[in-house]
Formats: structure tokens, C-alpha cells, sequence
């Protein structure tokens, strides 16, 4: 069993973690850089270890020091969150030739997920649909044109290390493409490291709809059901909901097989999610594999009752799954709403001390967050403070519940996004479920 875990991350998701191990008997050791000493976390753990300057190339991202960091403690795991070192293959590698049980899939599992282009290959022998395209990296633009003239416009360019719509160019006419090529490469290079590209058909109006997988490190694969995640600005998730309101069962069912096959491909251990793009005639095409667990995640805890980080610490622990596929079961609706210090007209970062803080309550709301009254919220990291999760019967219902919760969530002294939530809690289309990821650049809210 592990005995001590290394929170290699701040926030609200270090104090998550930290919940689900003090629950499971587990010591905390929380690490935090020289601006994050008043945080949360790291007031909760049972001890701390100051791992370096405000930046998170020298703190939340500095292997050396969070390694350091479990030796003085003599802890046995290291949970890495979301963001900063999650999806790192070589800090899984090390973590585990140190010793330490690195709480995720194996550096393997994220090479092979990583790779956008072997993730398309390996899934595809799996039986998992995914959307025409290129085999393996596109050269050359000549190359590029000729492709893209097979599968047909418009086609969309992505980076083969890339993830998460960085970086990615859509390309509607042949006469677009030299350029958006270019683009797509140096962006690439510049972000990831690796230059290459591949292309694929570009699907319109997708939803955006991602299966929750559970796994061991016996072979076992279960999955908890589909969220819909449609609710972006520029790759940004700001409104997470599970189920996905309009998604037929039978599909449902075949999307759920298609996470497990695709998770079994790579002999996937950990929690992980496979993201799907759902289109008008509710086709699903594989996009990527997440190898960590995501911001979103209440939304299928709060639908099925498993603590997913509790049930990752077990896998790690090796522990077989506690479940079978057919124990799932989904009950009622939850939305998440990301509560960000941030303008709610123009989404710029608007950091500061809040002054008045009360968070709202009553059946079906879960505030997970790691700010308080006069805690100062810091330039120097992401900008959401607080994810806002409400669980009901039906999605009117939950709609309804997170409008009034909305509502009684009072943060003062810095700007946030709650006014964007409420426009969107009222706004006609949201509420009938006619959403996809277009659904914030051409409603006017
Ligand atoms: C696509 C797509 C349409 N067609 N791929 C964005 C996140 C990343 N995981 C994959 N993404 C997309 N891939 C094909 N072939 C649409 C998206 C997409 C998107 C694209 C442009 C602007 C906003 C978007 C929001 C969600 C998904």
C-alpha cells in the first residue's frame, strides 16, 4: 500500500487529492513554490517542502526538487494532478526508477497516447471509428495538397505531438493550405518540440464528448459513462456536463466499448479520458487520449458516486478495480461551471486579493476550491479559483439548481467569470441542449 504521497500540484486539485488520501489513511506531504506558502494545500498537509520561485518552471514544474522533495519526507507516491508534470512520460520514469509509485498511467501508456499519430494507428486496429485522414507525418505542402485533396475540404492540420487544439489550422480551399502548413509546423515546433503535422477531414459543429475510464494494473478496463464538454472558448473548457443530454443510448453504449477498446490497446493502467467529437448525425470519431485526470471529473463523480482519485490511488497502489462494468450506474445530472479570476466580457486574467468570500450551499452543490476570504489570487498561475458542481434529477433541474447557486456565490474584491455562467444558465439554446462547440462564438449571450 502507499503509506505517503508528494502533491506535485496547487490549487483546488491539490486539495482534492489531498481529501481522497486522508480519507484512505494516506500522509501528505503538499510542495508549493515561495508565493504559494499561504495556500491551502499547503496549510492541510500533514507537512510541506517549499520547492522553489514563483515561476512553474523553477517550482511546480522542477523534477529535481519535487524528487527531493519525497526523499526528506521519505514519501512512497507522488500524485502529479492535472497540468504541470501530469502527462510527463520521463518524471513517470524517473518517479518509478527512484522507487516512488507515480500515481498515473506508465510512461508508456503516455508515449503511446502522446503521439497523436500512433494513438490514430493503435486505436483504429482496436475497432475505434476515427475521422479520414493521414497514416503518418505530411512532409511536404505538396504532399499536404494532395492529401487534403483526397480526403476532401475542409481539413484540419494538427501537430502529431500536439493535444488539446493547440496549434491547429482548419484549411477550407487548396489555396489556404501553403500558408496554414506553414503555420501549423513552426507552431508546432515552437510549442511541442516536434515540427510534424498530419491532417485529417475537419468535422463542423462537433460536440465535444469524452468517456471517463477506470483501469488497473491487472488488464481491467471499466468506464463511467460520457461527458459532454462542448462549452469552450479558444480550447478552453468553462462548462462541463455528464451525461451528455442528447446522446442515444445505443450510441452511448458503443462509445463507452470504444473508450475500453481503446484503453485495453495500450494496456492502459490509471484513470484517463478518451475525447470523441460527436457530429450532427451522432457519428463519434477518437480524437485523443487524456492520460491524467481532468478539471472535470466531479461531473462523473457526482453521476455515479465513485471518487475517481481515490480509485486512482488504489490502481496505483496496485489494487484490482473494485468494480465491474455492469455495478455503473448512472444517476441523475451534474453541470460544472470553472469559476475563473478572470474579466466576463474579455476572459483577461484579472489576479487580486478577495475581499468577501461565501460560497453557496444546499442539496446537490459541491464547491471544489482552494481560495478563501483575503486569499490573494496569484499573476503567476492559471486563473481558475474555483469549479462550482451541481448534481440533480434532470438537466433542468441542474440547470435551475447552478443558476441559484450562481447566484449565492459571492466573491468580492476580484473580477470573475460567475456573471458569464448565470448569461449561459439562462441562455434558450443551452437550456434546450442545442450545444456544440461553436455554441459560445456565434451566441450572443
Ligand atoms: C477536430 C475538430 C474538427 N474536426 N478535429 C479540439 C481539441 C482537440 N482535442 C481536437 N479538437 C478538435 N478537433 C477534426 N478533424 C474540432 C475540434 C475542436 C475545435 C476546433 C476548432 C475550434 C474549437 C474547437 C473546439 C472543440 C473541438
Amino acid at each position: 500500500m502507499i503509506h505517503k504521497v508528494v502533491i506535485a500540484n496547487r490549487g483546488e486539485i491539490a486539495l482534492r487529492i489531498l481529501r481522497a488520501c486522508k480519507e484512505l489513511g494516506i500522509k501528505t506531504v503538499a510542495v508549493h513554490s515561495t508565493v504559494d506558502s499561504e495556500a491551502l494545500h499547503v496549510k492541510l498537509a500533514d507537512q510541506s517542502v517549499c520547492i522553489g520561485p514563483a515561476p512553474s518552471i523553477d517550482s511546480y514544474l522542477n523534477m529535481k526538487a519535487i524528487l527531493s522533495a519525497a526523499e526528506v519526507t521519505d514519501a512512497d507516491a507522488i500524485h502529479p494532478g492535472y497540468g504541470f508534470l501530469s502527462e510527463n512520460a520521463e518524471f513517470a520514469e524517473i518517479c518509478n526508477n527512484c522507487g516512488l509509485t507515480f500515481i498515473g498511467p506508465t510512461a508508456e501508456n503516455m508515449r503511446l497516447m502522446g503521439d497523436k499519430i500512433s494513438a490514430r494507428q493503435t486505436v483504429t486496429a482496436a475497432g475505434v471509428p476515427i475521422l479520414p485522414g493521414t497514416k503518418s507525418g505530411v512532409p511536404s505542402v505538396d504532399e499536404a495538397i494532395k492529401i487534403a485533396g483526397e480526403i476532401g475540404y475542409p481539413v484540419i492540420i494538427k501537430a502529431t505531438a500536439g493535444g488539446g487544439g493547440r496549434g491547429m489550422k482548419i484549411v477550407h480551399a487548396p489555396t489556404s493550405l501553403p500558408n496554414a502548413f506553414a503555420a501549423a509546423r513552426s507552431e508546432a515546433q515552437a510549442g511541442f518540440g516536434n515540427p510534424e503535422v498530419y491532417i485529417e477531414k475537419y468535422c463542423e459543429r462537433p460536440r465535444h464528448v469524452e468517456i471517463q475510464i477506470l483501469a488497473d494494473k491487472h488488464g481491467n478496463v471499466i468506464h463511467l459513462g460520457e461527458r459532454d464538454c462542448s462549452i469552450q472558448r479558444r480550447h478552453q473548457k468553462l462548462i462541463e456536463e455528464a451525461p451528455c443530454s442528447i446522446l442515444p443510448d445505443e450510441v452511448r453504449r458503443k462509445m463507452g466499448d470504444c473508450a475500453v477498446a481503446a484503453a485495453k490497446a495500450v494496456n492502459y493502467s490509471s484513470v484517463g479520458t478518451i475525447e470523441f467529437l460527436l457530429d450532427a448525425d451522432y457519428n463519434f470519431y477518437f480524437m485523443e487520449m487524456n492520460t491524467r485526470v481532468q478539471v472535470e471529473h466531479p461531473v462523473t463523480e457526482m453521476i455515479t458516486g465513485i471518487d475517481i482519485i481515490k480509485e486512482q490511488i488504489m490502481s496505483a497502489a496496485g489494487h484490482p478495480l473494485r468494480f465491474k462494468q455492469e455495478d455503473i450506474k448512472i444517476n441523475g445530472h451534474a453541470i460544472e461551471c470553472r469559476i475563473n479570476a478572470e474579466d466576463p466580457e474579455k476572459f483577461t486574467p484579472c489576479p487580486g486579493k478577495i475581499d468577501g468570500y461565501h460560497t453557496p450551499g444546499g442539496l446537490g452543490v459541491r464547491v471544489d476550491s482552494a481560495v478563501y476570504d483575503q486569499y490573494k489570487v496569484l499573476p503567476h498561475y492559471d486563473s481558475m479559483i474555483a469549479k462550482l458542481i451541481v448534481h440533480a434529477e434532470t438537466r433542468e433541474e441542474a440547470i435551475k439548481r447552478m443558476a441559484r447557486a450562481l447566484d449565492e456565490y459571492i466573491i468580492e474584491g476580484i473580477k470573475t467569470t460567475i456573471p458569464f455562467h448565470q448569461r449561459v444558465m439562462n441562455n434558450r439554446e443551452f437550456i434546450e441542449g442545442n450545444i456544440d462547440t461553436g455554441f459560445l462564438e456565434r451566441t450572443k449571450l
